[in-house]
């Protein structure tokens, strides 16, 4: 068939141009003359729109007509970023042309339109932001995929910074209309909660059992078209809202009681309001336990209709679709969809167990106990009834199992049981998630091994081939070639631009390691990059800042396990340096930190009201003038990460050994040319290998030495003992040298790390700083520095999320490109 409208596809400046007028006219209703930029924002994102459409369809097309296994990708977050610049990309849309079809309307650049953009906060970091690389990467390999997830109204807070705190404002992404989405209300599903279980026999004489919840909800979904990389395929992203399945309860309504009756519309509604803004810790909200099951029994329902709609009989579910889940939050998925095969599609529970068990792959993201989901019994029952049920013969099956294994190993069963008997009965969603799937998978090469050897070791025995490593990856495409023109306009010249499908081929660039001239464009490149975040910390924050200065940066979640006040006490001992005449021959630097705390993470808040102490003394002594600056820059989001990580010259990934899963800003770093200071933690061990040990300065204890140190006993007041540049800093902290004389202010943090100091800070210091020296020894030998850089980007191509979605594709998911024919 034939799917192009030839006037609404044109990618030329003309087409796009009278794309934009007419969307500004009938769809915006506004006039050329008096459109704001953000008017013209829209109008440019519906023209795109319109050109994604064709594609869109074809692809949805393609696979209804030959089917294909799709990969559905369950994620209660998709931390997508900005759409515009990535869809023109993607599209071929170059920013000449988009700007060409903009001067008509009286804008000069294209940049003036971009910043105009809302994006969607619809993940916390990490691991929402990894499922959007994934999304991408799925679209550009031209694997067909469906990313699942929830269509939050307000994502994770805006932070601003109030004397030095954070202070959380709420997120309307969509006040202004967001282009990007296509509502599509036919296609909504119902949802149950609460209520009982009942037995009866059906019509063929068969017991059985079904569910009658006592609450509904609507899923209506919004599709969000995901372009890949020069290629025909268009996925989706599907993220449901939650609506009220009726407007008015009208006999509660009839008998007088108004509130009553809008209760349950506005209950359902909430549903899908508020993303929890929770990273590395979980709270066990029992509304967040109904967003995972809203989410994910709409998905399955979308499935499973998608099977019916094209007459292809149940069993061959999982020959149409593998369904991974992005960590616990969609674990759910395994009862859900054993219960829709048995109670509503009347299958033997074992031809269900063997669909889902061949249909489900859980990728584990944190070996933190604190992150590990944990429902209340009690809670779970009262909201999941059948659930429930389905997972105690699922757990009574198993347990079978483990008891031939290991006969009378009773505190083996105890440990594997999905059910935790422990002080309060709970559900362990990982042991569900584990026992379903068919593979396992950490995302760096160590949290893997630590995951068999720690976390779950008695599942590695149980199933050796379960488990397995998929290293993660970012997309190039908005990593490299959409935040950092300037170096994908040297990687076009020098490697040609097949690196951006391809970045293994950025290893050609080691051929201009020695070429002094070549080494002297990459250094003035960073620096042209430098020059622009200099200028936005100035517009930001006030200060200002020096581009020919070390940009040494921190961005991420704030969390005592990445130890960003690891990093504000070397901050410290560097300004002492300055300030006792012991800094010769230090290096001027930027020290530049940006990250959201969890807002009832108290430690975490506190560090962030820590750095901006410091950075207020700092930044105000005149001693520091052209040698040290020190910012923390709100409200870090994917439209800030942009700027950052082309800017940088030095990544702080400073984790705890053991503790960071794998990180992927470390990879959107190096990829830019950024040096690492990492300790062997996550992916840096990779990266590290890749890289060349001569070109990563490595510090810290290995994960292996945190656990002895740990077993041992640690005594943290005995290192500062040993070290009078950390007691000095320490003793000045007391004293309220960073928080205007207030010596209490940051006693709870000084307590902590002196007292337990939980995650190894002051253990890991000493060798924190002899790293630190031989940075600024690097530094000082300029050409040095930028060839170290420019093998950073040479030797990271692994580090592509293309290289991740293969991986998956070929060890867990099965699944194969299927590119897409236009016909017209
Ligand atoms: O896998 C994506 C990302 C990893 O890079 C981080 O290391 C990891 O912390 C993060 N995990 C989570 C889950 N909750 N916690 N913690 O966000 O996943």
């Amino acid at each position: 068939g034939c799917f192009a409208d030839p006037e609404r596809a044109g990618l030329d400046a003309d087409a796009v141009f009278d794309g934009m007028t007419e969307h500004l006219f009938f769809t915006l209703g506004k006039l050329a003359p008096t459109a704001s930029n953000h008017d013209l924002y829209m109008a440019l994102s519906y023209a795109v729109r319109d050109r994604l459409m064709t594609r869109y369809l074809a692809s949805l097309e393609a696979i209804r007509a030959r089917p294909h296994k799709t990969v559905a990708y369950l994620s209660a977050e998709f931390l997508i970023g900005p759409q515009l610049n990535s869809n023109l990309l993607n599209l071929g849309i170059s920013k000449d042309i988009a700007e060409q079809a903009l001067r008509r309307f009286r804008i000069e650049s294209l940049d003036q339109i971009l910043e105009v953009e809302e994006e969607p906060g619809l993940g916390n970091g990490g691991l929402g932001r990894l499922a959007a690389c994934y999304m991408e990467s799925l679209a550009s390999l031209q694997v067909p995929a469906i990313g699942y997830g929830i269509r939050y109204e307000f994502g994770i807070f805006n932070q601003l910074i109030r004397d030095g705190w954070q202070v959380e404002v709420t997120d309307k992404w969509l006040k202004g209309g967001w282009p990007w989405e296509l509502p599509q209300p036919e296609e909504a599903c119902f949802v149950g909660f609460g209520g009982r279980t009942e037995s009866y026999t059906d019509g063929k004489g068969n017991y059985r059992s079904r569910w009658i919840p006592s609450e509904h909800a609507i899923g209506i979904p919004h599709d969000v078209p995901v372009l890949g990389y020069r290629v025909n395929t268009c996925n989706r992203l599907r993220l449901w809202r939650a609506d009220a399945t009726e407007s008015f309860d009208f006999y509660a309504f009839n008998i007088g009681d108004y509130y009553g009756a809008v209760e349950e519309k506005v209950g359902s509604e909430t549903l899908s309001k508020v993303l929890y803004p929770n990273d590395g810790t979980d709270e066990g909200r029992r509304l967040r336990l109904k967003q995972q099951h809203f989410f994910v029994s709409c998905s399955l329902q979308d499935m499973l209709r998608s099977l019916g709609n094209r007459g292809i009989p149940i069993e061959e579910f999982p020959n149409h679709w593998t369904v991974q889940l992005n960590d616990t939050h969609p674990a759910i998925a395994v009862a859900e969809l054993m219960r829709l095969l048995i109670d509503e599609h009347y299958l033997d529970w074992d031809t269900a167990w063997d669909i889902t068990t061949r249909s489900v792959a859980y990728t584990n993201h944190t070996l933190l106990p604190e992150a590990l989901e944990k429902w209340d019994l009690t809670r779970f029952r009262s909201l999941l009834p059948r659930h429930l049920e389905l997972i105690y013969e699922i757990n009574r099956r198993f347990l079978q199992q483990v008891r031939l294994r290991y006969p009378g190993n009773d505190a083996i069963q105890r440990k594997l049981s999905i059910i935790d008997e422990d002080g309060g009965k709970a559900v362990r969603m990982a042991n569900l998630a584990t026992i379903a799937a068919h593979h396992v998978n950490g995302v760096a090469a160590l949290h893997s091994d630590l995951l068999k050897r720690q976390l779950m070791p008695e599942f590695a025995e149980i199933w050796p081939e379960k488990f397995t490593n998929v290293t993660n990856g970012v997309t190039p495409r908005r990593w490299v070639a959409l935040a950092n023109p300037a170096l994908s306009r040297l990687l076009d010249e020098h490697v040609g631009p097949e690196w951006i499908t391809n970045m293994e081929l950025l290893t050609k660039l080691e051929e201009r390691q020695h070429d002094t001239a070549f080494l002297e464009q990459w250094g003035a490149t960073k620096l042209s990059v430098k020059r622009k975040l200099a200028g936005y910390i100035h517009r930001q924050t006030g200060v200002l800042v020096d581009p020919s200065s070390l940009f040494d940066v921190q961005v991420k979640r704030i969390h005592e396990y990445k130890r960003q006040h690891l990093n504000a006490l070397q901050v410290i001992t560097h300004y002492l340096r300055i300030k006792n005449g012991q800094a010769e021959g230090m290096a001027p630097r930027t020290v530049i930190f940006g990250g959201k705390a969890a807002p009832g993470y108290y430690m975490a808040k506190l560090i962030i009201r820590f750095i901006n102490g410091i950075a207020e003394t700092i930044n105000a002594d005149p001693d520091m003038e052209g040698r040290l600056r020190v910012v923390f820059l709100p409200d870090y989001n994917v439209k800030l990460a942009e700027q950052i990580y082309p800017a940088s010259d030095l990544s702080e990934q400073v984790s705890t050994a053991g503790k960071e899963a794998s990180g992927t800003g470390n990879m959107k770093f190096a990829m830019n040319g950024a040096l690492t200071i990492g300790t062997l933690d996550g992916a840096n061990v990779e990266i590290r290998e890749r890289v060349g040990p001569e070109n990563f300065f490595l510090f810290g204890k290995t994960e292996t030495e945190i656990m002895e140190l740990q077993t041992n006993g640690y005594r943290p007041r005995q290192i500062v003992e040993t070290l009078p540049e950390l007691a000095e800093a320490l003793r000045l902290i007391g004293l309220g040298h960073f928080s205007n004389g207030d010596g209490e202010l940051f006693r709870p943090l000084l307590d902590n790390l002196t007292g337990f100091d939980p995650f190894f800070v002051l253990a890991d210091f000493a060798d924190y700083l002899r790293a630190q020296d031989e940075v600024n020894q690097a530094w000082t030998n300029r050409k040095q520095w930028n060839r170290m850089s420019l093998l950073n980007t040479a030797r990271t191509g692994f580090f592509s999320s293309d290289r991740s979605i293969q991986d998956y594709c070929q060890t867990i998911w099965k699944a194969e490109p299927f590119p897409v024919e236009i016909t017209c």
